[in-house]
């Protein structure tokens, strides 16, 4: 038996794990305390890893649909074959009729960017990311406010004496989004008990976090734009901002942001969130008065056609006053790979997607617009899809709506360790390859560490044989169609021959791949060596944590804060005008949650996650279960103006009247290809079939996942 120490890769925790390896079989996998800092928050999923590697219905070899079965080909036939069929459609119809999605999965594996290279150099317009379920709006936000991006900000808890935790459930879901804090609700925790340090949660719903607060302030769903408008209107009126935070803006849009604030009465934003104006006063002054403070804004505030307006408060919030990138705040890791430089201008809003023109973000579209992309004729018209790390049928939102548009295509390759729900009529199932099989040093999370780490994630175990690293695949279809990898002319090339140089002197660690990209991108700012992270396989910390780096970024770059961007002052002004209509037939408005053992739509299916539940549910309010004659236990419909589901009705005090939550996720099969395609497993409701793809957030194209308007009635 013998010990790797790597990382957990589901999540941007990236918990530091130590694996016991026996004849390529995981034995163990225990928490890595030699880690200077990640250890700590490994949950359940990452210490039961093995069991999505070593599932019965693993796809472990490529499988192509003959009829309705599966067969299984070998790697270089398949190439050949998909090459040769993309290439086709490509010749018939453009470039455009080749599709890509990828999942969340994707965003924590180096081979990310030959997945992305292979689309980048195919030219293809049609490309889709998860992003468009999750955090785009955060991107469009820093895009415009800072000129870059990729800012993703870290929150500097333990030095933090007023925590302000919009719609996250941290005690849940891990402090893993746009910026890791390794046992962050923990540290949160201690430093209410110890320090005194106060913990205020808005959230719909009284969650775990809400429930160990020091505070819990119930909102609106898809208001909270109307709550942090309150707070910077609060600022303005009693001079709580930092003239300092001022000094360093544009007079002109401090004047258009107090204005604009100024001109809507308190009362006005109270009643569109739910709270109180005194309590809005009440925050506002003890977070502007707190010595280090912060503001985060999570996907329940992302998940709305506000996202991007919630969002963009949140930082306004914390910029005028004075909490922004210093000590206690969020801050701003540049990371032993400074990805602001690299990624930088991509954001590509004036590219319209060619059914709805709603703008891309980072040249990609959004989920919500892909069955419009598939049905509409004409040029540009989508026929082939290729999903990787993903189950937009599921997660996404309209799920049957776009289930009927796949029914239409030419040709579905999904790349995955299970055939799932979106899946299902996959034309051939390329094998995924877990991160237990996988070594890599992922720089997309270079600076998103509370603390200063670099580690390198070492490969634990050899994927089953014959199956290919994900990135290889894609490397090897842009060899065979002669797609230029990553847009640029010469990697092919390099890529030839650096295989043959490798295959020559025998040395497979010459041939160009993820790593050895990111080794490149260590030598742009030689924070942290190679060597060093060999020979420290727990993990370097390579800096202190420092305060105040965002200003530097700017400077170098010639850029100043854009504060009130004219497009995001033009959508609150919108805001403002349009009513918050309620339908009498839709009278509920459904949120969601997630599940500590379970990652969106997936994990589920495993004894880790089987032990604890088998089935989402419906949970509503006891006043409400009263009125409608429903107790605990009951099989309730939920209705949407696009289709109805049935669940069982949980009745809790943890909603507000009115309320109901649902978690997402479920009702994912999982069909096992190698036995005649039969169901291996089945749970749960998929409630995003109750979600409207044509509701989206104007600039990020983020659909209403957390506020959709629902019926509920006892069957
Ligand atoms: N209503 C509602 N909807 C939501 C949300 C919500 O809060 N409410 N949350 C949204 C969020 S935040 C997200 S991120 C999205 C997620 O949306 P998606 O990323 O599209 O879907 P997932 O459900 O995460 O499915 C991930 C897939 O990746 C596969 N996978 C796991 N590891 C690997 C790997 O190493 N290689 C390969 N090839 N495949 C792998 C899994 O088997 C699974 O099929 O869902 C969104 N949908
Ligand atoms: N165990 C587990 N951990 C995970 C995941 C998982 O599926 N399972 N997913 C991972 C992923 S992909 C992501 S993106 C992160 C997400 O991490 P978080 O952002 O913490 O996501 P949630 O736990 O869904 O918390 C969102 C909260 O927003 C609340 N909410 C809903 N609507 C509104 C609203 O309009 N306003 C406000 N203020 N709150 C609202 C919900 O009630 C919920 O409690 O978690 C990651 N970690
Ligand atoms: S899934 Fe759990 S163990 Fe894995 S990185 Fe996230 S928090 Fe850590
Ligand atoms: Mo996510």
């Amino acid at each position: 038996m013998h010990t790797i120490y790597t990382n957990c890769r589901y999540c941007e925790s990236n918990c530091a794990v130590a694996v016991d390896v026996k004849d390529n079989k995981v034995v163990k996998i225990s928490p890595d305390q030699k880690n200077p800092q990640t250890w700590k928050d490994v949950c359940s999923k990452g210490l039961t890893a093995q069991e999505l590697v070593e599932h019965p219905a693993r796809i472990t070899a490529v499988m192509k649909r003959v009829g309705d079965q599966y067969i299984e080909v070998p790697y270089e036939q398949a190439i050949d074959e998909i090459a040769a069929q993309l290439q086709g459609l490509i010749n018939k119809n453009g470039k455009d009729a080749v599709g890509y999605y990828y999942g969340n999965p994707l965003g924590f594996s180096a081979g990310l960017t030959f997945s992305l290279g292979f689309f980048e150099g195919l030219g293809t317009n049609n490309r889709y990311s998860v992003g468009s379920i999750d955090q785009n709006n955060n991107h469009v936000v820093t895009h415009k406010v800072f000129g870059h991006q990729f800012i993703p900000m870290n929150p500097d808890v333990e030095n933090s004496d007023y925590m302000l935790l919009i719609g996250m459930n941290p005690a849940e879901s891990k402090f893993s989004w746009l910026g890791a804090v390794s046992n962050g609700w923990e540290k949160a925790r201690t430093a209410m008990k110890e320090r005194g340090a106060k913990v205020v949660v808005v959230d719909p719903r009284r969650t775990t976090t809400a429930a160990q607060a020091s505070e819990h302030v119930t909102i609106k769903p898809g208001n909270d734009w109307a709550l942090l408008l309150g707070l910077v209107k609060v600022i303005f009126a009693e001079e709580l901002y930092d003239q300092q935070s001022l000094n360093k803006l544009a007079a002109e849009q401090i004047d258009q942001l107090k204005t604009l604030s100024a001109g809507v009465e308190l009362s006005t934003l109270s009643q569109r969130c739910g709270i109180p104006s005194d309590k809005i006063q009440e925050i506002a002054r003890d977070y502007a008065k707190a010595k280090a403070a912060m503001c985060l804004t999570q996907t329940g505030v992302s998940m709305h056609d506000t996202g991007t307006i919630g969002h963009w408060l949140g930082l306004v919030l914390d910029i005028i006053t004075g909490h922004l990138d210093q000590k206690g705040g969020r801050h701003w890791e540049p990371g032993y790979v400074n990805l602001s430089k690299f990624a930088k201008d991509d954001m590509k809003p004036e590219t319209v997607s060619r059914v709805r023109q709603q703008p891309t973000v980072m040249g990609y579209r959004s989920l919500a617009e892909m069955p419009d992309e598939i049905n509409a004729q004409g040029p540009g018209q989508m026929k082939a899809l290729i999903m990787q790390c993903g189950n937009p049928v599921i997660s996404g939102p309209d799920g049957k709506a776009l289930e009927q548009a796949m029914d239409k295509l030419d040709l579905i390759i999904s790349v995955d360790l299970l055939q799932r729900e979106s899946h299902k009529k996959a034309d051939w199932l390329i094998p995924g390859v877990h991160w237990l099989e996988r070594g890599e040093l992922n720089t997309s999370l270079a600076g998103g560490m509370d603390t200063p780490l670099a580690q390198y994630s070492a490969q634990a175990l050899q994927p089953p044989e014959g199956v290919h690293q994900e990135w290889e695949f894609f490397m090897d279809l842009a060899l065979k169609m002669q797609v230029p990898m990553l847009g640029r002319k010469g990697v092919n090339t390099t890529v030839r021959f650096s295989r043959w140089l490798a295959k020559v002197f025998n040395k497979p660690d010459w041939a160009f791949s993820p790593l050895m990209l990111s080794k490149l991108m260590l030598l742009a700012d030689k924070k942290v060596s190679w060597k060093q992270l060999q020979e420290n396989p727990h993990g370097v910390v390579y800096a202190d944590k420092a305060y105040g780096q965002l200003d530097e970024l700017l400077k170098n770059a010639g850029e100043s804060i854009q504060i009130a961007p004219a497009e995001f002052v033009a959508e609150l002004k919108n805001l403002l005008s349009v009513e918050d209509e309620v339908d009498s037939a839709y009278p509920f408005t459904m949120i969601g949650k997630r599940n500590l053992s379970m990652m969106n739509s997936w994990q589920m299916d495993l004894p880790n996650m089987q032990k604890r539940e088998q089935s989402n549910c419906c949970e509503l309010h006891p006043e409400d279960a009263k009125a409608l004659g429903i107790t605990d236990g009951d099989k309730v419909k939920i209705s949407s103006p696009l289709a109805s589901i049935e669940l069982n009705a949980k009745v809790c005090d943890r909603l507000q009247p009115g309320i109901v939550c649902i978690q997402h996720g479920w009702g994912s099969s999982v069909f096992n290809p190698k036995a005649s395609n039969e169901i291996s497993w089945q749970g749960g409701v998929n409630k995003n079939v109750l979600i409207d793809n044509k509701r989206i957030d104007p600039f990020s194209g983020i659909p209403n996942l957390n506020s959709t308007r629902v019926n509920i009635e006892r069957l």
